[in-house]
Parts: C-alpha cells; sequence; structure tokens
C-alpha cells in the first residue's frame, strides 16, 4: 500500500517537471525559420527570396557553395533551398556536406533538369523536398511549410531525448527505492534498549529503535532517508508506532516506553489521533523528539506538542547537545526529558569540558523540571562521571544494548 501511495506522488513531481521544462522549450522554438537560398541565377533568387520574405521568413542569398557553407557556419539556417546545377560544387554535394555536420537543417533541392539519378541521391541524402523549375509560389510555400514542420520535429526528438532518458532514469531509480524499501517495511521489527534508574539502578523504560533485515537500506537512516525520498515519512512513523506499542499493550507494571519521532510525524493526524495503538499507552509513553532545523518549519508546534501533552504523551528533547537540537527548544517545547547526546557522553571521563557542559546542561534541565538522561554510555567510567554529574537516566552498550523483545 505505501509503495503505490509513494510512488504515484513521484510520478507527480516527474511528470510536473517534464511539463515545466517542454513549455520551456516551446517558447523558444522562433516561429518562421531562417532559409539560405543557394542559386547562380540572380533573378531566381531574387523572386524566391521577395516570396519567402513576404511569408515572415529571413532570407540569406548566396550565388555558390563556397559562400553557401561560410553563410552557414555563421548563421545557422533552419532551411536550405539550394540548386542542384551549380558551378563548382553542386546542390547535391552541398547539401551532402551540411546534412552530415547540421542534421537537423532540411534541404529542398531545385532543378531545371529532373533527372532518376539526382533525385536518388537526394532521397540518400534526405532532402525533403524536390522542386523542378519552374515552381509556382504555392508550390514553393508548400515545401517550405513541409520542411519547417520536420525541422521542428527534429529540434523536439534531439531536446527532448536527453530529457526523457532523464525522466526514465529517475523513474527507474524510484522503484528501485520503492521495491528497496517496501522489502524494509516487510522486514522491519523493533529493537527495545533499556534506560536504567541512577537512583536504584532500576530499568525505567525502553527505547523502540527501527530496525530491517532489507540488505539495500542496511541502517535505520538508510530507511529514513528513502522514507524521505518517496514521501512516506507518515507511513513509515504510522507502522513504527503502531510495532512499538504492541508488546507494551498486555504488559503489567509502570515499565515506560521512549519513541522516536521524525519531525513530519507531527503533520500526520494518525500521532494525534485517541484511537491509535500508542495513544491507548499514552501515559506511558515518551515521544523523542529531534533536529530542532526541521522543528522549526512545524507551524503550530507549541499547539501540537499541548495536543500530545492532553493525549497523555510525554515529551524529550533527544540528541542533546549535538547539531541543531539546541538548548533553545527546552524553553519552547518545555519536555518532561532532556538526552544528551552520545556525542557528549564519550570520554566524558577524561574531558573536563564535556563534563562541565554535561553540569551545566543537567542544571538547566533540572531548572526547567525535566529530567535528563545519558545516551550511550559505553564504560564504567562515564557511567561514574554522568551518576555524579547529577543524571537520572543512563542508557548504553555498557547497561543494555538493543534486542529484540524478550516477552
Ligand atoms: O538518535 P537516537 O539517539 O535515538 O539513536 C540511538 C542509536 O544509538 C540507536 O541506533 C542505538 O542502536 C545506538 N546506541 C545505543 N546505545 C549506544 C551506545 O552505547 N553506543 C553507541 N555507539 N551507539 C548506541
Ligand atoms: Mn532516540
Amino acid at each position: 500500500m505505501t509503495a503505490i501511495a509513494s510512488s504515484h506522488h513521484t510520478r507527480d513531481r516527474i511528470s510536473l517537471r517534464f511539463e515545466k521544462e517542454v513549455s520551456h522549450l516551446s517558447i523558444v522554438r522562433r516561429e518562421k525559420g531562417r532559409i539560405l537560398v543557394v542559386d547562380d541565377d540572380p533573378s531566381l533568387t531574387l523572386l524566391v527570396s521577395r516570396i519567402l520574405g513576404r511569408a515572415g521568413h529571413e532570407v540569406l542569398v548566396t550565388s555558390g557553395a563556397e559562400e553557401a557553407l561560410i553563410a552557414i557556419r555563421d548563421s545557422e539556417p533552419d532551411i536550405l533551398l539550394a540548386d542542384i546545377v551549380m558551378p563548382n560544387i553542386s546542390g547535391l554535394e552541398l547539401a551532402r556536406a551540411v546534412r552530415q555536420k547540421h542534421p537537423d537543417i532540411q534541404v529542398i533541392l531545385m532543378t531545371g533538369e529532373p533527372t532518376l539519378s539526382s533525385a536518388t541521391t537526394a532521397v540518400e541524402i534526405g532532402a525533403c523536398r524536390y522542386l523542378s523549375k519552374p515552381f509556382s509560389r504555392p508550390q514553393l510555400i508548400a515545401a517550405v511549410e513541409r520542411a519547417e514542420s520536420e525541422r521542428a520535429k527534429a529540434e523536439e526528438r534531439r531536446t527532448a531525448l536527453p530529457l526523457l532518458r532523464m525522466v526514465e532514469d529517475e523513474q527507474r531509480k524510484t522503484a528501485e527505492l520503492d521495491a528497496a524499501f517496501s522489502s524494509a517495511l516487510d522486514s522491519l521489527w523493533m529493537a527495545y534498549q533499556p534506560i536504567f534508574r541512577t537512583d536504584n539502578g532500576a530499568v525505567h523504560a525502553y527505547e523502540a529503535l527501527l530496525r530491517s533485515s532489507e540488505p539495500r537500506l542496511p541502517g535505520p537512516p538508510d530507511v529514513l532517508r528513502a522514507a524521505e525520498d518517496l514521501q512516506a515519512v507518515s507511513d513509515l512513523g504510522r507502522i513504527v508506532r503502531a510495532r512499538a506499542a504492541k508488546p507494551f499493550e498486555t504488559l503489567e507494571g509502570r515499565t515506560n516506553l521512549f519513541v522516536n519521532l521524525h519531525p513530519k510525524d507531527l503533520l500526520d493526524d494518525d500521532l494525534f489521533s485517541p484511537l491509535s495503538p500508542l495513544t491507548q499507552i499514552a501515559n506511558r509513553v515518551v515521544l523523542e523528539l529531534t533536529e530542532r532545523a526541521s522543528l522549526e518549519e512545524i507551524p503550530d508546534l507549541v499547539d501540537r506538542i499541548a495536543r500530545l501533552r492532553a493525549l497523555g504523551f510525554q515529551i524529550a528533547i533527544d540528541d542533546l547537545g549535538a547539531g541543531y537540537a539546541a538548548v533553545s527548544s527546552i524553553a519552547i517545547i518545555e519536555p518532561e526529558l532532556v538526552k544528551l547526546d552520545m556525542s557528549l557522553v564519550r570520554g566524558v571521563n577524561a574531558n573536563p569540558t564535556k563534563a562541565r557542559i554535561i553540569r551545566h546542561l543537567v542544571r538547566m534541565a533540572h531548572d526547567a523540571s525535566a529530567l535528563v538522561v545519558a545516551e550511550g554510555v559505553e564504560t564504567t567510567e562515564e557511567k561514574a562521571v554522568l551518576v555524579e554529574l547529577g543524571c537520572d537516566f543512563l542508557q548504553g552498550y555498557l547497561l543494555g544494548r538493543p534486542a529484540k523483545w524478550q516477552g
């Protein structure tokens, strides 16, 4: 279901861009083409250029093929109208040379003595019209119009082809990502990592962590990025929250559940639904928020947080001390908990600056009535210092790795 919904979104995006580019092309295309007339008969070139000029064309005239080649190099005409019989270089040779270098230029050949062999050569060269002299004004206009439409088609084919390739390429990549994402959802499972109380060492809660066995999307960040690219963040969020809640629905006692939210989840109605599985156990659930930069894009953030609290949820600021999860979010969100990022926790026993920062963050959190979880505790030395610095809860490989629910 998810895969279909997401690929639909992507298709919309691609066709939108495709239409934009195509309309851009049609704006650029000229209305009336530029025509180069090559004939050693000045009375003919005069007549022809008058007719075509009146029809709105820009007309260039040369009396021989050598001059014509220079004119083509300098002014790139759309149509070449050339006499077959000329001194030095014949119109056929000229046409052949031009078509080889500029395949989009349309060639019309004129002759006073039509022969089968010259007509055959004209066809081989790809001349689109063969006018036998004398010709009428309507015959000339018709030949030019046909050449113009061929020219427009050739131009469109040439410019649209790379665009089409690009669109196809993107569609193929999206389809591949879509398949990988669907399979990640199929093999999705939740790992639970214990969070311990510092005062008595008891398990206070478990953090639910996304896991999948899809090799193309090996880590949780890969799955999340795919969801973002496929515009399926809400789909993923709903599945994660329902799965995370499962073991807790029948669990006795007061063990809490910590669940990570993507900032986009805050825009999903399902999160606020009184009927959703997670809402059923809301008074035991802490929702973790991270990425201050994206949180700022949620227009009514404070209001949405208030609605979550009204449903019974508590809120934690995740990854405090890393990247964007800035201190000011404590003032805006007024979380029940903050989680110190493991980059601050790592080696805190040997780094007085980290220790000082944590001490300040703990004091600040406590002043704002928030409790503090230290994440990523890996050594007994780190643990000892974190306890001394006043952290209320500890989480990390030292104390318990994320694992399948042992229920
Ligand atoms: O963004 P968040 O803090 O929710 O990410 C937690 C991640 O950190 C999980 O993927 C979890 O597996 C991992 N993790 C948990 N404890 C430790 C730890 O002690 N050390 C390290 N390096 N990673 C940890
Ligand atoms: Mn987390």
